[in-house]
């Protein structure tokens, strides 16, 4: 293959300025499970029917132990920032205290970085809750955010100035939502009264999060990573307007109204009282701490008709669509981005994953995977079609640099742009990580 990506030559993202990286997660890449504390990832992978393929997170890309050759893998792309998380039950003991060796373990990667010139993104939580904190209720309990908050004080001070930026959270909706009201994610409770509970504390131990980082951090950008998937409605039939509407402030608007507004969405005097939030006074006020960024995460759009009981209801996405069954819909990013930006006053954005996964096959050692370079092109000329209508965005970050452990889909779904031979653990660059290359070093 030898499309290139491309952008027009005016183009903002063509400026040495615009920060290109790619993206991973902690539990989906680090394998080295017997070195750091059980989470609800592990409990979760360990109960039947949970994870498509049986698979879990023990060994995943062996990222613990083949980290020094995966930076030199980061730098070989050239890209200007690598976007990592950081394992909370690797770094925190149960007494609440640093525990050296996980300590160590970042600290080499993000001096690796430093020594390359690779900005570091550090989300401090993607998702993998110590388990012993589960087992005190997780984040139905208060108390959980307030443990958040002092886990990012200790490991902040730890890393001193050798990060970038840092983002709380990744993804909210994905902890609160998937986890604890449908349970298709960890740690698997199913309730209705429990899903903006949950949200509701994870967005507090965000806020406290950010109260911290302006003192043991006020030198790094520091904000937070949301994911949206924008809501369309089926028909223009005000009744299907109305569920779509409904929708997007359920999963969408829900997570973002509170920390740039203070507030939850309307609809949250039509939820039943015992499906409300806990909420205690102040606490909207440190959920709404000034951000630095805000994280975006897009994939791809919902669409919606009309239901008499849930208030709405998501038809099947139509094609095109990857292998995970996600509508290919470009147009969504740039409306999403234009409308965030419309509605809300907001601090500089950077797309912090956007990507594709598709079925992968390696011949003769390549792997040509032209549908994730045309979905790359396509949502690339989205975010400059939104920066060119006033929004601005400061960079993109491709999820994700290599396949990994795709949560309630095992190791089925790939979406690296290097591909990850999980019986060896050989990584061979895709032909989009080559193009993605390209478009970097060509600025
Ligand atoms: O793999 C995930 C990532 O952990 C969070 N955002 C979405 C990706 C694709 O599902």
């Amino acid at each position: 293959m030898t499309a290139k990506l491309s952008l027009p030559q005016s183009s903002k993202m063509l400026s040495k300025d615009f920060v290109y990286g790619v993206a991973t997660a902690s539990f989906q890449i680090e394998g080295g499970a017997s070195k750091r504390l059980p989470c609800i990832w592990d409990t979760f992978c360990d109960t039947p029917n949970k994870v498509v393929d049986g698979s879990n997170g023990q060994t995943a890309c062996d990222h613990f132990h083949l980290w020094k050759e995966d930076i030199a893998l980061i730098d070989s792309l050239g890209v200007d920032a690598y976007r990592l998380s950081i394992s909370w039950p690797r770094v925190i003991t149960k007494e609440g205290k640093l525990n050296p060796e996980g300590v160590q373990f970042y600290t080499n990667i993000l001096e690796s970085l430093k020594s390359r010139n690779i900005k570091a993104f550090v989300t401090l939580y993607h998702w993998d809750l110590p388990q012993y904190l589960e087992d005190e209720g997780g984040w139905l309990n208060r108390n959980t955010a307030y443990k958040f908050r002092d886990y990012v004080e200790l490991i902040s001070t730890a890393f001193g100035d050798l990060v970038h930026s840092y983002a709380t959270l990744n993804e909210p909706f994905c902890s609160s939502f998937l986890g604890y009201e449908v349970g298709v994610h960890a740690p698997g409770k199913v309730g209705k009264e429990y899903g903006r509970k949950a949200a509701h504390h994870l967005l507090l131990a965000h806020g406290l999060a950010m109260q911290v980082l302006a003192k043991t951090s006020p030198n790094t950008k520091n904000g937070i990573v949301l994911n949206f998937t924008p809501c369309y409605s089926e028909t223009d039939s005000a009744a299907d307007k109305q569920a779509a509407a409904f929708a997007d402030d359920y999963f969408n608007q829900w997570y973002i109204q509170p920390i740039y507004e203070g507030k939850y969405p309307d609809i949250i005097n039509k939820l039943p009282i015992a499906h409300r939030p806990d909420i205690v006074e102040g606490d909207m006020e440190i959920i709404s701490q000034p951000t630095d960024y805000l994280g975006v995460n897009f994939y791809t759009r919902a669409i919606y008709r009309y239901d008499d009981k849930e208030y709405f209801f998501q038809i099947e996405p139509p094609e095109p669509r990857t292998d995970i069954g996600w509508e290919i819909y470009p147009q969504a990013f740039t409306d999403l981005l234009v409308s965030l930006n419309e509605k809300y006053s907001l601090p500089p954005i950077y797309i912090t994953e956007n990507g594709a996964s598709i079925d992968d096959v390696i011949v003769a050692g390549k792997v040509e995977d032209v549908r994730r370079f045309n979905y790359y092109q396509q949502h690339l000329n989205a975010v400059n079609d939104a920066i060119e209508k006033g929004v601005v965005v400061h960079g993109y970050f491709a999820w994700s640099l290599m396949d990994n452990f795709e949560w309630a889909e095992g190791y089925l779904k790939r979406f690296g742009i290097v591909y990850v031979d999980y019986d060896t653990q050989i990584r061979t660059i895709k032909q989009s990580g080559y193009a993605y290359k390209a478009l970097i070093s060509n600025r």
